[in-house]
C-alpha cells in the first residue's frame, strides 16, 4: 500500500481495514461485479461516494459500454440505512446474483454502521452480497458480523473526525491518484480537529471560508435532488465549480439572512442560572419543505447569540437542539425522559453538542417540561 495522505497513528489502525476495502473494490472491478454505492444525502456523504466513483467509474467505464449497468451511486436521506432504501437496494442486488452469480458489492457511506441500520444489514446478509461500511458514526457492536469490512475510526478511540469522506478518499488514493479536495470539504462540512483540515486544506489550495461556501452549496444541492441519482452536483467538484458555487450561493446567503431575521423575531430566550436556553417553534417559524430545513434553522438560531447557551427548536414530534458552554449530556437527556415519559417512544440520537429527540406528539409538553428541567440542573 501507498502511504496515507493522512500522517496519523490511527491511520495505522485502520491500515488493515483500508487494505481489505481497496481489495474487495479492486476484485468487484476485476470479476466485473455490479456495484452499488449507498451514500447519505450530505455533504460529507457526496464527497465519501464521489471519491470512490471517481476511481471506479473510469475503470468500468474502460472496458463496459454500459456502465451503468454495473455501477450506481445513491443517496439517502435518512441519516441511517432506511429499510425501503435497503429494500430496492437488495431487490437491484438479488437480481443482479441470481442473472450473473456474481457477488455484488454493496458500499455503504458516512451510514450504515449503527443500531438503526441494523434491520436493514441482516436482511442483505440473508443474500450473497459482499458488504463494505465507510462510516465515522457511533457504531453498533454488531455492526461487524453484517459485513466484509466496516471502516470506522471510532474503533479505535477516534470521536467522528476522521469523516467518511476522508476514509473514502484514502481509500480511491490507494487506487489511483486523486484530488484531496474530496477529503478537504468533507471536514470542514464535518466539522473536523483543525489539524485535520488544515492537513488537506493545504493540499486542496484552498482556503477555509472557500470550503465552507463550496459546502453550503453541496448541501443545497443536495437537498434539491433528494433521491436523484444525477452526477450534476459533480459541478461543485469539477471546473465548473466556482461558477457553479457563485450562481448557488447568492440564493443560500439570501435565505439564510431571511431565515436569521425570523430567528430574531421568534425566538424565545430563557435566562436559567448563567445559562440561555433558547427556544424555537418549528412547526410555526419555518417553511414545509422549503430551504434551509428545520435542523440548519436551528443551527442559525444558535449562531444568532453567544455564551454558555442551549438552542431547542421544536416541532409537532421532535426537538433538534445544539449546545455551547454547557455540561450537556445526551445519555442524561434520554435516560430523563425514558424515566418521565415511558409511554412517549423517546428515540433519536446525535452528540452531546448537537441532537435530535423524536417522540410520540401526545408529549410534545412533557418533554419540554423534562428538556427545560434539565437544562436548568446544569
Ligand atoms: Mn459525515
Amino acid at each position: 500500500m501507498k502511504d496515507f495522505v493522512l500522517k496519523l497513528d490511527l491511520m495505522e489502525k485502520l491500515a488493515p481495514e483500508i487494505e481489505k476495502a481497496v481489495f474487495l473494490i479492486k476484485q468487484a472491478l476485476e470479476d466485473f461485479r455490479v456495484i452499488i454505492i449507498r451514500h447519505h444525502a450530505d455533504c460529507d456523504g457526496y464527497c465519501g461516494a464521489l471519491a470512490l466513483q471517481s476511481v471506479i467509474l473510469p475503470k468500468i467505464t474502460a472496458i463496459n459500454t454500459k456502465p451503468w449497468k454495473k455501477f450506481k451511486r445513491l443517496p439517502m436521506i435518512t441519516p441511517y440505512y432506511d429499510y425501503s432504501d435497503c429494500l430496492k437496494d437488495l431487490s437491484t442486488l438479488k437480481e443482479t446474483y441470481d442473472y450473473t452469480q456474481k457477488r455484488p458489492l454493496l458500499i455503504l457511506v458516512d451510514n450504515g454502521c449503527g443500531e438503526e441500520d441494523l434491520l436493514a444489514l441482516k436482511r442483505l446478509n440473508q443474500y450473497p452480497i459482499d458488504i463494505l461500511i465507510i462510516d465515522h458514526h457511533i457504531f453498533s457492536n454488531q455492526t461487524d458480523n453484517y459485513c466484509q469490512v466496516h471502516l470506522n475510526a471510532r474503533k479505535y478511540g477516534d470521536k467522528g473526525d476522521i469523516t467518511a469522506g476522508i476514509l473514502c478518499f484514502e481509500i480511491a488514493n490507494q487506487m489511483s491518484e486523486i484530488n484531496p479536495f474530496f477529503a478537504a470539504l468533507s471536514a470542514v462540512a464535518d466539522k473536523s480537529k483543525d489539524d485535520i483540515v488544515n492537513h488537506y486544506l493545504k493540499l486542496a489550495g484552498k482556503t477555509r471560508d472557500e470550503l465552507e461556501k463550496i459546502a453550503a452549496c453541496v448541501d443545497f444541492e443536495s437537498d434539491a435532488l433528494r433521491f436523484a441519482e444525477s452526477d450534476l452536483i459533480m459541478d461543485l467538484f469539477n471546473d465548473k465549480q466556482t461558477e457553479t458555487t457563485e450562481i448557488l450561493w447568492s440564493e443560500i446567503n439570501s435565505s439564510f439572512e431571511k431565515y436569521k431575521k425570523v430567528a430574531k423575531e421568534y425566538t424565545e430566550k430563557i435566562v436559567l442560572n448563567n445559562k440561555i436556553l433558547c427556544k424555537i417553534n418549528l412547526d410555526t417559524c419555518t417553511i414545509r419543505g422549503g430551504y434551509p430545513r428545520a435542523g440548519k434553522v436551528v443551527g442559525i438560531t444558535h449562531r444568532l447569540f453567544e455564551g454558555s447557551r442551549v438552542t431547542m427548536g421544536y416541532a409537532h414530534g421532535f426537538v433538534i437542539f445544539r449546545v455551547d458552554g454547557v455540561d450537556f449530556k445526551l445519555k442524561e437527556l434520554f435516560s430523563l425522559l425514558e424515566e418521565k415519559i415511558p409511554n412517549g417512544l423517546i428515540s433519536g440520537g446525535g452528540h452531546d453538542c448537537a441532537g435530535t429527540v423524536k417522540f410520540i406528539p401526545a408529549v410534545e409538553d412533557k418533554v419540554m417540561e423534562v428538556f427545560l428541567d434539565y437544562v436548568k440542573s446544569l
